[in-house]
């Protein structure tokens, strides 16, 4: 009986899992713009949060699923059960198994939240034990005497990069350095951050709502018109990586 159901099960399971197995090869996620692929602390503490939702629902689903599984072939109709009524009486049920499963899915959500909450956290800005090795004086080649030495004041910042919305592309402004809002010494579409470093990201918009995401790096964060957002990134090894905004911004 239950090599005859496993077979049927299997006829069904066996594809799709195949299925699902070839959407996870490691090739599929290391594309130009993966979340599966983190290259930073910021996209690592998302993708964790994501995988520990995933696990997570892996044992509900099994529980659940075998549950069901469980009571339909336990309680299915046998040779002999057309005598017996076809309603059965209706109780209150099991309120022992009523509480626990409250419980049980409140402790789920709080095992959820706890991650959660402290990925908000740690991803909203700068955190304080990356703001050392941040700092501008920490990275940017500093020429004693010459015109590159920046005050004092400025050198303790973390790297800031504005990010300016613009329909269909980016512009990026690196107003610790000078280089802001003018033909030359704004640029388009390619940002430049140095590797190993946390880099504090001032989102805003000139025209409509945008989304600034580089999946490997960080997660989308909006830019709304009028008002200013802002997010950090860093990137652990050196290399290109790929963004877009994350919301249709023309017409
Ligand atoms: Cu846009």
């Amino acid at each position: 009986m239950f090599s005859r159901i496993l077979s049927r099960v299997g006829l069904f399971a066996a594809p799709l899992l195949a299925l699902v197995m070839a959407g996870c090869s490691k090739e599929e996620l290391t594309v130009r713009q993966s979340t599966m692929d983190p290259k930073g602390p910021v996209a690592q503490v998302q993708f964790d949060v994501f995988m520990d939702t995933v696990w997570l629902v892996v044992v509900l689903f099994t529980l659940v699923g075998g549950l069901l599984v469980f009571a339909v072939i336990k309680f299915r109709s046998r040779p002999g059960d057309e005598n017996k009524p076809a309603i059965v009486e209706d109780g209150h049920g099991n309120p022992l198994i009523e509480i626990g499963l409250i419980t049980a899915s409140i402790g789920a959500l709080v095992v959820i939240a706890i991650p959660t909450l402290s990925a908000i956290w740690y991803t909203d800005d700068v955190p304080a034990e990356a703001v050392p090795a941040s700092k501008l004086s920490a990275w940017y080649p500093r020429v004693e005497g010459g015109r590159e030495n920046y005050a004092k004041t400025v050198e303790e910042q973390v790297l800031e990069v504005d990010v300016i919305g613009k329909q269909w592309w980016f512009r990026f402004e690196y107003p610790q350095l000078g280089l802001t809002n003018d033909a030359k010494h704004s640029v388009p579409n390619e940002l430049v951050i140095p590797k190993g470093k946390a880099v504090r990201i001032n989102l805003r918009s000139e025209d409509v709502i945008h989304s600034f995401w580089v999946p490997k790096i960080a997660g989308k964060v909006d830019l709304m018109p009028g008002r200013k957002n802002h997010m950090w990134i860093q990137a652990d090894q050196t290399g290109h990586y790929y963004g877009q905004c994350a919301e249709f911004c023309g017409d």
